[in-house]
């Protein structure tokens, strides 16, 4: 006890996490449900090949077609995730997509950085069709990604149906020994029914193979928040936080527990030298502010931890993260999350339209994107193809940086992020990952206008 109340105290006053900032105070529920699943299932993994006369680029064939029981699933994996996608930064990779459904879909690699002509988040395939994406994974894109449907007006039905599968890349970092000898496991979330599984599987259990457990938490539902906490016999332990949505932070930052809103990505370092066993759950969580319908309390996965694990050091940096200088914004805006009455749900005011550009901005540049939430809900924030950070929220810094690309808004807050427009320009999308939302309406077009003058042309600065 006395242990734990120190602990409590160290990590106390700034608890991190993920998606927002939650209040230390919450008492557990007394009753511990031990996971009592299957071994954590590991997720195939999607065959690579190098083709001949191609070399340095590495192809790979996803197909989205029907599985059994009605279901959906990428190469005919399944009841889980789809097959997982491992790559290694500065890997060129060609990625066909066939789309063997009797419905229009695409395929998102969401988070993983590449232009948005290449992403082309609005092109949508026929029954039948297929298309090729090539993109090279460059230096400090290390982490955990997933890749998912677009197909707006049905993501919901395919997202619950089974087509999300994981990515993961890895990097030079990964090869230091605090992070190679440490026990490397994805854990995906999904919702099957009304069971939210993870990597297909109910209340799966870890069993640890060294005295550090690195978990990649990836939540691939089509809406849930997952507040998400280690115990031991119902007492919260203290875990590491060493990576968000695109990848590593500067050094691992302490944390009792973390909010992992549909479509963000988390991974923390745990300790696993104390034999026994750890809970991974998913705390109480009200979308619709503080006195809102809580979630229950649900064990979501278990750790075992054998006798004589040896203690594997914390790493003491990780990967510098950028201080955007906020003096070169050239604008702030003010996007504005509501749902109408109607039951479709809106940003600035409207729902979408696929032929509407609705923000324009200009490679290059930086922008100050205030994003408030005036609905009685959370409403997470994805932008394709430009990794932002978040500033502040609700007034309040951010207690750390971080590269992301899904940010929760809390109900009636607004969270305050930086923008850089980097790399190609083109034309792209911002929505509310709620799948739900995206289809009913909570998506707008983003164009970024190359910056490059035209031959022949010379800007009026240089006269
Ligand atoms: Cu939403």
């Amino acid at each position: 006890m006395a242990e734990l109340s120190r602990r409590s105290l160290i990590v106390g006053s700034v608890v991190a996490t993920a998606g927002a900032l939650i209040p230390l105070a919450r008492s557990l529920t007394s009753a511990e449900t031990l996971p009592d699943g299957p071994p954590l299932p590991e997720l195939p993994e999607l065959d690579l090949s190098t083709p001949a006369g191609k070399p340095g680029t590495t192809t790979a064939v996803l197909t989205a077609g029907s599985a059994e029981n009605g279901r959906l699933a990428y190469n005919g994996t399944g009841p889980g995730p789809g097959p997982l996608l491992r790559l290694r930064e500065g890997d060129r990779i060609r990625l066909t997509f066939r789309n063997d459904l009797d419905a229009p879909s695409s395929l998102h690699l969401h988070g993983v950085p590449m232009p948005p002509a290449t992403d082309a988040p609005l092109t949508h395939l026929a029954p039948g069709d297929s298309d090729v994406r090539e993109f090279t994974l460059p230096p400090g894109s290390a982490g955990t990604y997933w890749y998912h449907p677009h197909a707006h007006g049905d993501v919901e039905r395919q997202l619950l149906a089974g087509l999300a599968g994981p990515v993961v890349v890895t990097g030079p970092l990964d090869d230091q020994p605090a992070l190679r000898d440490a026990d490397d496991r994805l854990l995906m979330f999904t919702r099957t029914g009304r069971e939210i599984t993870v990597n297909g599987a109910t209340r799966p259990v870890i069993t640890a193979r060294s005295g550090r457990t690195r978990l990649r938490l990836l939540n691939a539902t089509a809406g849930d928040h997952l507040l998400l906490a280690l115990t031991r016999e119902d007492k919260r332990t203290t875990a590491h936080l060493i990576a968000t949505d695109s990848g590593l932070l500067q050094r691992p930052v302490p944390l009792i527990e973390i909010l992992l809103a549909p479509g963000e990505r988390a991974e923390l370092l745990v300790e696993t030298t104390t034999p026994g066993r750890l809970t991974l759950r998913s705390l109480p969580y009200s979308v619709y502010g503080a006195g809102g319908q809580r979630t229950p309390d649900r064990p979501m996965a278990g750790i075992d931890i054998p006798a004589d694990l040896s203690p594997l050091e914390l790493p003491t940096s990780l990967l510098p993260v950028e201080k955007i200088d906020l003096s070169t914004a050239v604008r702030t805006r003010r996007l504005v999350l509501d749902g109408a009455g109607d039951g479709s749900y809106t940003i600035d005011g409207r729902t979408f339209a696929h032929d509407r550009v609705d923000l324009r901005a200009t490679q290059g540049t930086l922008e100050i994107w205030e994003v408030e939430n005036t609905h009685t809900m959370d409403h997470p924030f994805h932008l394709h193809s430009y990794a932002v950070q978040v500033l502040a929220r609700d007034g309040k810094a951010e207690p750390f940086r971080a590269w992301r690309d899904t940010v929760n808004i809390p109900a009636g807050t607004t969270v305050r992020l930086a923008v850089p427009f980097r790399g190609d320009g083109g034309r792209t999308v911002y929505h509310c990952h709620i799948a739900a939302h995206e289809d009913l309406g909570m998506m707008g077009i983003l164009e970024v206008a190359e910056a490059d003058a035209r031959p022949g042309e010379v800007p009026a600065s240089d006269r």
